[in-house]
């Protein structure tokens, strides 16, 4: 049954959001790219702050194992605290990576000077944020930092409030909410 409810056309697309190091450790920096997400449409479905084991990032990094950057990848994010969110949209995941803008700095200083790595980019490794790339990498992401969270009774139980409205952004919580649900995230 669950099945029935996961994704398709007209339903609000799921992604994973890092805010890494570099810009959990600056409070402004961290606040302006949380607005960017408030201001672009884009619900605020689950939103955790966490330090990353170094292990969970090697795992969540294995396909660039081997890569000239790969432990400078892994050292880094394991470094400080970082910020992980869920977010919905009905095209979440092209258009988280279209604010978060290239994946290199100079580029993004050039191509996208508006986008988050082209405002706050400090080099390609320290690139402010990570957005997942596919419906199937956001599924597996979003397992990695909300074990907790089911796919599948989120389309069943929160989706269709959320996408049909109207909803309120709970400042507490830090969360969207639908405004005619029991608000039990
Ligand atoms: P994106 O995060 O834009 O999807 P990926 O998945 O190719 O880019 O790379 C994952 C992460 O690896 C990047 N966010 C960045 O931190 C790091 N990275 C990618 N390419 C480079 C590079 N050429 N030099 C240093 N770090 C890199």
């Amino acid at each position: 049954m669950a099945a029935l409810a996961r994704g398709g056309p007209g339903l609000l697309q799921l992604t994973l959001a890092l805010i890494k190091p570099d810009a959990v450790a600056h409070p402004l920096i961290l606040e302006a790219i949380h607005q960017q997400i408030l201001s672009n449409q884009l619900l605020i479905v689950r939103m955790r702050d966490l330090v990353w084991r170094r292990e969970d990032c090697q795992q969540f990094y294995q396909e660039h194992k081997g890569r000239f950057f790969y432990q400078r990848l892994v050292e880094f994010m394991a470094s400080g605290p970082i910020r992980a969110y869920i977010l919905a949209h009905k095209d979440a995941i092209q258009l988280w990576r279209t604010l978060m803008g290239p994946t290199k700095v100079f580029r993004a200083r050039h191509v996208a000077p508006d986008s988050i790595r082209g405002s706050f980019g400090l080099t390609d490794t320290r690139n402010t944020t990570h957005g997942s790339d596919s419906a199937v990498s956001a599924r597996r992401e979003i397992a990695a930092f909300f074990p907790d969270f089911s796919e599948g009774r989120w389309y069943q139980e929160e989706e269709p409030g959320l996408r049909c409205g109207p909803v309120y952004y709970d400042v507490e919580g830090g969360v969207h909410c639908a405004a005619t649900s029991g608000a039990s995230l």
